[in-house]
């Protein structure tokens, strides 16, 4: 049964359960099969504590008893396994499909097939080139430009009496993902703005420990040795953490009085990086979208036209900022 008629009969379900004081999206009485709502989303990975954080939002909202049928997806990294992931999606006709892009182009073929099956696209996270503007229904995510600008601006204002020059690593994100331009944006401009500062190298991290320990600790191994270096900027969480192992395993301290430590998300482990001072500045980048996802699902089950896009609200945070107690509280 799709699920207009399941709209209504969910509508129902809600009035009784409102009746009956149940808050939320409970419903009194369990949902039939043919009431879900079904999903399919493709998931990027697993590649970033940001990643988990974002997948387990989308799990703990698309549960069975608030009714829906979650058809999840891991597509390891590569954008041929979401595409085979839609393709599949809308072989069983799924009610919406939830992308989250791993890059913005390379999709010209599937989101058209999926626009054909007459499939809602719920896009999250990242973005998708603008040319497939009408072949996505609405997008929920972050403003990546303006994270990188909330970094560029802090650096900017440390290091303002500074006339020598200011040495920067750079360690880009996925390469053509809508994070990794905006994050990258902010730095170029800001190595614009600021005569004295020398890039001196920008490597590909990949959102990873692993690839980013990997590629500083080649970069370390090339540059003059005693090198100085007094800002790594790292397009995520993982990534910094990577950059540091290299870093103090050449000999270099980060943190007060050595390297500036620069990074996106602002997860759990990454804010107590920060409370040590080890990490100069945690940009904040909000994985728990689940809840706005399921406003947009809701708003087009109601039969209305949902915002094109919705922004998660995000912050900066420096050791200052912080203590164990507002870390335990994080919800990621
Ligand atoms: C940002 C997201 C990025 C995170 C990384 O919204 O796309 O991908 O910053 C993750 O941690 O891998």
């Amino acid at each position: 049964m799709r699920r207009r008629v399941i709209g209504a009969a969910l509508a129902a379900g809600l009035l009784l359960s409102a009746c009956s004081g149940i808050s939320g999206r409970m419903r009194a009485d369990a949902p039939t099969e043919e009431e879900l709502i079904v999903i399919g989303l493709s998931q990027v990975g697993a590649e970033s504590d940001w990643r988990v954080a974002n997948s387990e939002s989308m799990k703990a909202v698309f549960t069975e008893d608030r009714g829906y049928r979650l058809l999840f997806d891991d597509a390891r990294q590569k954008q041929e396994n979401q595409i085979s992931a839609i393709r599949k999606f809308i072989q069983q006709q799924v009610d919406y499909i939830v992308l989250m892009p791993i890059s913005e182009t390379g999709w010209d073929s599937v989101l058209q097939e999926a626009w054909r099956a007459g499939i809602p696209v719920i896009l999250v996270d990242r973005m998708v080139d603008k040319s497939y503007d009408n072949l996505y229904t609405a997008h929920v995510g972050s403003d990546f430009l303006q994270e990188g600008k909330l970094a560029a601006d802090w650096m900017e204002t440390r290091r303002r009496d500074e006339e020598g020059p200011v040495y920067v690593i750079h360690i880009q994100g996925t390469q053509g993902s809508t994070a990794q331009l905006g994050r990258t944006r902010a730095l170029e401009a800001a190595l614009e703005r600021n005569g004295n500062w020398t890039l001196l190298a920008q490597l590909d991290g990949d959102f990873t420990q692993a690839k980013t320990y990997e590629a500083m600790t080649v970069c370390l191994g090339e540059l003059p040795p005693g090198q100085e270096i007094d800002i790594v900027y790292c397009e995520n969480d993982n990534e910094a953490f990577g950059a540091i192992q290299a870093l103090e395993e050449n000999g270099y301290i980060c943190g007060e009085g050595g390297v500036d430590i620069i990074s996106f998300d602002a997860t759990r482990n990454c804010l107590t990086s920060c409370l040590e001072g080890k990490i100069a500045l945690a940009v904040e980048c909000n994985p728990l979208l689940g809840p706005k996802v399921e406003e947009v699902i809701q708003t087009l089950e109601a039969g209305g036209t949902p915002d094109k896009h919705t922004y998660a609200e995000e912050q900066c945070f420096t050791r200052e900022d912080l203590s164990e107690s507002f870390i335990a509280e994080r919800k990621y």
